[in-house]
Formats: C-alpha cells, sequence, structure tokens
C-alpha cells in the first residue's frame, strides 16, 4: 500500500492545479488517480462533434500565473475540444505534473480509517492507496446518463453517448443518424453531423432557448489588448458573481422603453454568447421579466427555421429562459432548414423502445444507424457517489445523502473527515466559469491544509449544523430566483429518474462565495471540527 499526504481524485483542470499547489508549494507527497488514459478530465472524453467551451476562451483558464497565461494563444473566441485538450496537455507538461499522476486508474472505493485519520483508497486494479487528505477532482458533468430505453441491446447499429466519446471518432458519412437530446451537448452537435451524415433525425423531449455563440477566430490585436488588460479583468473574474469577464447589466427589464429593451436584446444576440442572461438585472428573478426576453428568442428562432411546425415544436418552451443551463450554439436552428435533418417532438410521439432497425416511437419506426445519446449527465452528486466512500463509523456517503447533498459551503461533508470536494454540490460551481470556481476551491483547501499542518493538527470535519446553515441558505438564495420553477434540469438532480430534487449550486454569486469562504478560513475554520 503507498503511503501519502494528498491523495486526488481526478486530472482535469481541478486535479492538476491541486497537485502543483500541494506537491510543489507545499511539498506535500500527492498523487492524482485519473480514469482516463489521458489528462484534461471533461475536455478528454467530451470529443463528439462540435464540443466546444461556452466559456470566451482567453477567459477558460487558469489565472494562477502570468507567465501561462502570456504563453497561450487562443485561436478563437470559444475553443473546440481538442484545443482545450492542448491547453491542458501543456499544462501537465510546463508545471511537470505527470509524474504525479496514474493514468487508466479507476478509483472505486474510500474508507475513512479512524484510528489512524487516514483515508483507504482502492482502485479497479486492486491497488491501494492510505492518504491523510482525500480530495475529489471528479468535475460536476463526468458521470453520463444513459437512459433506460427498454430494447437498446437490440440495437443492429452503433451507439454512443456523447460524455464518453471514442478517441477513434465516429464516421457518419452516408449514415442515417438519430441524436437523442436537445442540451448544450446536442445542441452543439448537431449541426456538425448534420453536414456530414446521409441525414440527421433529432428526437427533441423538451424544447430548449439557445443564443447563438457568435464564435470568430481571435486576432493579434485582440489577444493583446487582452493581455494588457489582464489584472483588471482578472480581478474582475474573480469578484464578480459568475467568474467570466463580462459585467451583469444593473437596468431592470421595465425601466426602459419597449424600443430600448429590443434594441437591447438585439444587442445582446448580436454579441453572442452566454452573457445575454445578464443584459438585464431582473431576467433570472422576475417572471414577466424573463417572459419578455424568452419572447423575443421564441420570435427569433420562428424567424430562422423555415418550417412552421418544426418552429413551433422548437419554441413550445415549457420552463423559463435559462432556469435550465442555457446552451449558446452555432447554426443549432439554421440546420433544421436542411433537407437532411428532421425533428422528432417526443412529447407528442414518445419513443417506445429501440428495436433493431432504429427508434420506435408512438408514430412507428425511425431507422438509424448511429444512434448518439446527448442525454446529459449525474450532474454534480453522481461522480461522488459512483465512488463507494464510506466515513467515519463506515456510513456511506450516497446514504449521508439520501436525501439530497449535505455540505458545508461544497467543500466539506459532516461526518467525512478531510475529504475536501472540489466545486462539491453548494458551491458555485457550474453557474460560474468553472476554471475561476476551481481555483478558489484548490486554494482554500491548500490553505486550509497548509493551517492544520502548521497547526500540528490531523484531521478537519464540518460540523452538521454548518452544514445544515448553509444547506439552508443554499436554498434560501435559490428559491428567491426563477431556476428551481423548472420542471426539471439537471441543477436540480431532476434529469436523472430517482434522484432527490435538490437545487445544487449555490447562486449566491462567486463573489460573495470567495468572501464567505475566506471569513470562514480567517476565524480557525469555523464550522468545522479539528482533532490532533
Ligand atoms: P443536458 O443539458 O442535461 O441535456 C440532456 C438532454 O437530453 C436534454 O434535452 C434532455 O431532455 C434529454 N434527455 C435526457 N434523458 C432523456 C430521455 N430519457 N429521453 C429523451 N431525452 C432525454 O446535458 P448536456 O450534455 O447537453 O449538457 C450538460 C452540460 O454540459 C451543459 O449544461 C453545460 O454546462 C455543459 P429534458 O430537457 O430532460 O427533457
Amino acid at each position: 500500500m503507498r503511503s501519502l499526504d494528498a491523495l486526488i481524485i481526478g486530472a482535469g483542470f481541478a486535479g492538476l492545479y491541486a497537485i502543483h499547489l500541494l506537491r510543489d508549494r507545499q511539498g506535500l507527497d500527492v498523487v492524482a488517480l485519473e480514469a482516463a488514459s489521458g489528462v484534461g478530465g471533461t475536455w478528454y472524453w467530451n470529443r463528439y462533434p462540435g464540443a466546444r467551451c461556452d466559456s470566451e476562451s482567453w477567459s477558460y483558464c487558469f489565472q494562477f500565473d502570468d507567465d501561462l497565461v502570456r504563453a497561450w494563444q487562443w485561436s478563437e473566441r470559444y475553443p473546440r475540444q481538442p484545443e482545450i485538450l492542448r491547453y491542458l496537455n501543456h499544462v501537465a507538461d510546463r508545471f511537470d505534473l505527470r509524474r504525479s499522476i496514474r493514468l487508466d486508474t479507476r478509483v472505486t472505493a474510500a474508507r475513512f480509517d479512524e484510528a489512524a485519520s487516514r483515508w483507504l483508497v482502492t482502485t479497479e486494479a486492486g491497488e491501494r492507496y492510505a492518504a491523510r487528505f482525500l480530495i475529489t477532482a471528479v468535475g460536476c458533468l463526468s458521470a453520463a446518463n444513459i437512459p433506460d430505453i427498454p430494447g437498446l441491446e437490440h440495437f443492429g447499429g452503433t451507439w454512443v453517448h456523447t460524455g464518453n466519446w471514442p478517441e477513434a471518432g465516429v464516421d457518419f458519412t452516408g449514415k442515417r443518424v438519430g441524436l437523442i437530446g436537445t442540451g448544450s451537448t446536442g445542441i452543439q452537435a448537431a449541426p456538425v453531423i448534420a453536414a456530414e451524415a446521409a441525414h440527421l433525425t433529432v428526437f427533441q423531449r423538451t424544447p430548449n432557448y439557445s443564443v447563438p455563440a457568435q464564435n470568430h477566430p481571435l486576432d493579434e490585436t485582440f489577444r493583446n489588448r487582452i493581455k494588457e488588460a489582464w489584472p483588471s479583468l482578472k480581478a474582475r473574474m474573480r469578484s464578480n458573481t459568475n467568474g467570466h469577464p463580462y459585467v451583469p447589466a444593473d437596468r431592470g427589464t421595465f425601466e426602459v422603453s419597449d424600443e430600448q429593451r429590443r434594441a437591447i436584446y438585439e444587442q445582446a444576440w448580436n454579441a453572442g454568447g452566454l452573457s445575454f442572461r445578464a443584459s438585464f438585472r431582473d431576467m433570472m428573478v422576475d417572471r414577466a421579466a424573463n417572459d419578455e426576453a424568452s419572447a423575443f428568442i421564441r420570435e427569433k428562432i420562428r424567424g430562422i427555421v423555415k418550417d412552421p411546425a418544426t418552429a413551433a415544436a422548437l419554441t413550445a418552451f415549457d420552463h423559463p429562459f435559462a432556469t435550465k443551463r442555457p446552451p449558446i450554439d452555432t447554426e443549432y436552428f439554421e440546420t433544421f432548414n436542411r433537407d437532411n435533418v428532421r425533428l422528432v417532438d417526443i412529447r407528442a410521439t414518445p419513443i417506445t423502445r429501440i428495436v433493431a432497425e432504429g427508434v420506435e416511437t408512438r408514430a412507428g419506426v425511425v431507422p438509424l444507424d448511429i444512434i448518439v445519446f446527448a442525454t446529459g449527465f449525474d450532474a454534480m452528486t453522481g461522480p461522488l457517489l459512483r465512488i463507494d466512500i464510506a466515513g467515519r463509523g463506515g456510513t456511506r456517503l450516497k446514504d449521508a445523502w439520501a436525501e439530497g447533498p449535505r455540505t458545508h459551503l461544497g467543500l466539506g461533508v459532516p461526518g467525512f473527515p478531510n475529504l475536501f470536494t472540489i466545486t462539491g454540490p453548494g458551491s458555485p460551481s457550474v453557474l460560474t466559469n468553472m476554471p475561476v470556481a476551481i481555483e478558489q476551491h484548490v486554494d482554500w483547501i491548500a490553505g486550509c491544509i497548509a493551517w492544520l499542518r502548521a497547526e500540528g493538527l490531523a484531521r478537519i470535519e464540518a460540523t452538521p449544523d454548518a452544514a445544515d446553515t448553509w444547506g439552508a441558505h443554499v436554498a434560501e438564495v435559490a428559491n428567491a430566483t426563477l431556476y428551481p420553477t423548472a420542471a426539471s434540469s439537471w441543477y436540480l438532480g431532476a434529469n436523472v429518474p430517482g434522484k432527490p430534487r435538490v437545487f445544487m449550486p449555490y447562486l449566491g454569486g462567486l463573489g460573495r462565495y470567495r468572501a464567505v469562504c475566506d471569513t470562514v478560513a480567517a476565524e480557525g475554520y469555523r464550522g468545522f471540527t479539528v482533532a490532533p
């Protein structure tokens, strides 16, 4: 059994930075175990056609090292998956991280040994590690959700989930493809698959809003401007609500005239990207304000899609704009004007089963050669609960979280000493520009471990009271917004049958959250108990 100071699970953005901070700045003996055959996390697995980041490239990166920021050149406004994967490999090499990473190593179980105050970790291959600290860097969207549709095993063609895309790729040439799911992934993939395949059928359960990404290459002048303004841009991303470089507008939807409102939406649509929702301050808290934005987007889509029945099916929204994670797209709605693309509304004609020839709906069989599941993830808690984690007294995390996740700050779990969950449920995470949230968490965890060592302490654990108070605050903040009103969303866990319906990410804003975390640390880790 290998004995360590800290064991990190995962080698994506979070795991890479955690190795660097703990190993190189604190001199700890650290290993990261990674299930994939390469580093990159999300960007290793999500190789589906059209996979891109929805954050602007130059903001979707590590900020801890100015030389790294200066050294890397992004080619487009929104980077494609291979470019982000290259970046993460560059980081792994630049900071010599690979020697601390074991690839192809899936963690299956972790048990806290109370007598020794150590985590005992087991891998799929049966290797064992003991570590004082266990740090999960497993990502929020890494446990693929493959729907339980009867008959999949009888399908005569090929099927694949977008979050588990084969490294060798999938050749769509001349093929009849069925795409199930119209979240961010399906909306990115559809136009690219349609351009390559003989025919594409998009199976839509819930119509989704999408705003154009307005992607374009970046030129040298722009890159230089960003580099010059970097200190202030970095400060803004670290302190604002969402970790993005844009500043949410401070005007109310009904404080401007109808003409002004329309002009503001037009401008936001033409600028493109996630900042559309920041064009008015009340869009996510006032239903009437949200309805205005929603009506504008509906009208835009109707203006793009030529077939009126398809346009109607694409815009029969059942939730306020952005209460499900809103995609941004490159010619998604335009794709339905192609002769080789058809939308099947599976609310109207539900999928009954999968048969050898394809997907059967109440309207008949759609013959297919390839089925692409863009059906999302068991988000936030899924990646943690797929590991058999047992804390004090042998309590299993899955039992402790049977009613939903219970954490202090999304960082610590009562009953699970010395376990740190990077971007865990109850933290801003997926509602922000992820690398910024990840750095904040890893900085905090590294600071906490340094403090424990300096104080000669072996254990730290979130108290039940602190977790309950934090959980109530997370719920209260969410309930003051429109987010929990969506009929279903992965923020709520409602996309996975049987999962408790709890709004999991913290909506209070990254800047405010950072201040809370800093205060907790400054006050000797209030809400945590420590032991020698
Ligand atoms: P999402 O956003 O969870 O989208 C999944 C899509 O798959 C969504 O349209 C679902 O419809 C659909 N879905 C899920 N299960 C089924 C079944 N059983 N039958 C038919 N359709 C189904 O996942 P993505 O991968 O697109 O995006 C995840 C995040 O990655 C994204 O939000 C960004 O943060 C990056 P539903 O809406 O549930 O009716």
